[in-house]
């Protein structure tokens, strides 16, 4: 007789078919017979994570490389630590598929008290949670209704490039279903509502032809279209000048003529606050103009003089329109618009170099962040952590192809640890680099042991300066300093027996040239260079955007 096909089957072969090639799991009991069904099925290849909050951010990171990613964990105990990681995915618009196991259909609504619960008998709670930071949430009671319940939370996610929340119960894990068939309608996005999609693009026209100086400014939430090639193909069309928010840093290829730099309000590319603020048209391409990215909402074009394309809703000119994805926007657009060469024709861009430091003297910021631009080519993907190591990348000039990854809506400190070995996983031909902050590390720190285990060879920059700097600079007090550790002396343990990763440290730019030339020898796992910087030694941009930022934020509370 030969075995079932069951609902972990179903859900493993699903995740097969829209591309993926591995998942992320944490074992525990309530999910562990969804764990062997997937191995057994083995569309995708089981990867296991330190922790959950680990295991979603590693989710969260092979998203950005490869478009989607799952993640499998426990019921509450696991779940509950990876929600972090699921509202980053839903800030930054990526699809994981988050999967938890859930108790037995026979001690749901019975009264029975199960462990790892909070001691009460109504377990829908966790999804209620989920239900806030997912777009789809299903929870499975029956194999029957599995397969619909599966593809509905697994298209919505890939359709609204959010994350989604599928529950399975342990004793449905193994029971049988139905195969899935072809995968076509998981994959095809919604067919776009062509009048509104017209109407949105007669009125993009009309917003460039009637406005002088047009330029564009991309947003990071174009990361969803999964190339750029639509964004260079409309500022070809249009002729204009390209900017690209902090958060799209690598989102426009730097080495197009078009660009123009980074739009950051004071802290911008030099040249860029001028061409954004004195245009009288800006195509802002799906934008999140947060606090941060406002510098304390001081920069933010104003409505009568933007054109806000969103991954679901264009306005211009007081009107909006939706029922289409910003793709077919783009695409459409690039077809019609007309040309409006002016801005491009009357600015340039230089890129500002990074000052070089003697290689003898202690090692410093900038010659960290000069040496690590440096080894940057067009195949290069950097993981760049919340606090300075923003500021280093966004400063770094890249060639064509390179890849900046920040987490700049969330910002969840701990993020890129996990976040780069997801990416590396997802996109294992790139190089990659990790800038990461000894605050930020002290959070996931033990996800270096799995680039050790599954022998990537990230480049870590851990860069040791004492503290929270990016919080010092901005409101100092004693939380702002931690315990120093030997974070290079990290990889020994992490190594054990078996392991080849190599930790070194830099003190001077000679070491640091060192460490990296013995890093790019270095393929069977990570290399990790621990660069030991002054505490008051940061970036500029940094001082200049914090204080702008804390005061927006200190604001006294409004009067009645
Ligand atoms: C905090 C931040 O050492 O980087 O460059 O020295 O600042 P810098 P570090 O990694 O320190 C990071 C630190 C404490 N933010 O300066 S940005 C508050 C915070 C957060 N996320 C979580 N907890 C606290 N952003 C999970």
């Amino acid at each position: 007789m030969t075995k079932p096909y069951t609902v972990g089957h179903y859900l493993s072969e699903r995740l097969g078919q829209i591309g993926l090639k591995d998942h992320f799991a944490v074992a525990g009991d309530f999910n562990l017979v969804l764990l062997d069904q997937l191995l057994e099925e083995g569309s995708t290849k089981q990867l296991y994570s330190c922790n959950e909050l680990n295991c979603g951010y590693t989710a969260e990171g092979y998203a950005r490389a490869n478009g989607a990613a799952a993640m499998i964990v426990t019921f509450n105990v696991g779940a509950l630590s990876a929600i972090n990681a699921i509202g980053s995915a839903y800030a930054e618009s990526l699809p994981v598929i988050f999967v938890s196991g859930g108790p037995n259909t026979n001690d749901q609504g019975s009264g029975h008290i199960l462990h790892h619960t909070i001691g009460n008998s109504n377990y829908g709670y966790q999804a209620e949670m989920f239900r806030q930071v997912t777009c789809a949430t299903e929870v499975i009671l029956s194999a029957e209704n599995a397969p619909a319940q599966i593809d509905h939370a697994i298209r919505t996610a890939l359709r609204m490039r959010k994350p989604c929340y599928i529950e399975i119960p342990c004793n449905l894990a193994s029971a049988e279903c139905v195969r899935p068939g072809p995968v076509g309608t998981l994959l095809a996005e919604t067919t776009p509502d062509k009048v509104s999609l017209d109407a949105a693009v007669k009125a993009a026209c009309t917003f460039i032809e009637t406005r002088k100086n047009v330029v564009i400014l991309v947003g990071s939430r174009v990361r969803t279209l999964g190339s750029l090639e639509p964004i260079v193909a409309l500022a070809d069309r249009i002729g204009c000048a390209v900017t690209v928010m902090s958060a799209a840093k690598s989102f426009f290829p730097e080495d197009h003529k078009a660009f123009r730099g980074v739009y950051w309000g004071e802290v911008s590319s030099p040249g860029a606050q001028e061409l954004v603020e004195k245009a009288d048209g800006v195509i802002c391409l799906a934008p999140i103009f947060n606090d941060y990215a406002t510098v304390g909402w001081q920069s933010k074009p104003p409505a009568s003089q933007a054109l806000i394309a969103d991954l679901a809703e264009v306005t211009v000119d007081g009107k909006s329109f939706a029922g289409f994805h910003l793709g077919a926007f783009i695409a459409a657009l690039s077809e019609k618009a007309p040309s409006r060469p002016a801005t491009v024709e009357n600015t340039t861009y230089t890129p500002v170099k990074i000052p070089e430091t003697a290689p003898t003297v202690p090692l410093t910021n900038d010659e960290m962040a000069r040496q690590i631009n440096a080894m940057i080519d067009g195949n290069t993907t950097i993981t760049a952590e919340t606090g300075d190591s923003w500021f280093n990348a966004v400063r770094m000039h890249l060639p064509g192809g390179a890849r900046v990854e920040t987490e700049m809506q969330w910002g969840s400190i701990g993020w890129s640890v996990p976040a780069a070995l997801g990416n590396a996983i997802g996109s294992p031909d790139r190089q990659h680099i990790l800038m990461v902050g000894d605050g930020s590390f002290q959070l996931t720190a033990q996800e270096v042991a799995q680039m050790i285990r599954y022998e990537v060879p990230v480049i870590v920059f851990l860069v040791n300066n004492r503290g929270y700097v990016i919080e010092i600079k901005i409101h100092d007090g004693p939380y702002n300093y931690i315990k120093n550790w030997d974070y290079a002396g990290l990889i020994k343990a992490f190594n054990a027996e078996d392991g080849h990763g190599l930790g070194l440290h830099a003190r001077t730019g000679a070491e640091l040239a060192d460490a990296i030339a013995k890093a790019k020898t270095n393929k069977k796992g990570p290399t990790f260079i621990e660069c030991h910087i002054a505490t008051e030694d940061c970036t500029d941009t940094l001082v200049q955007w914090g204080k702008k930022v804390a005061k927006a934020n200190s604001r006294p509370p409004q009067k009645n």
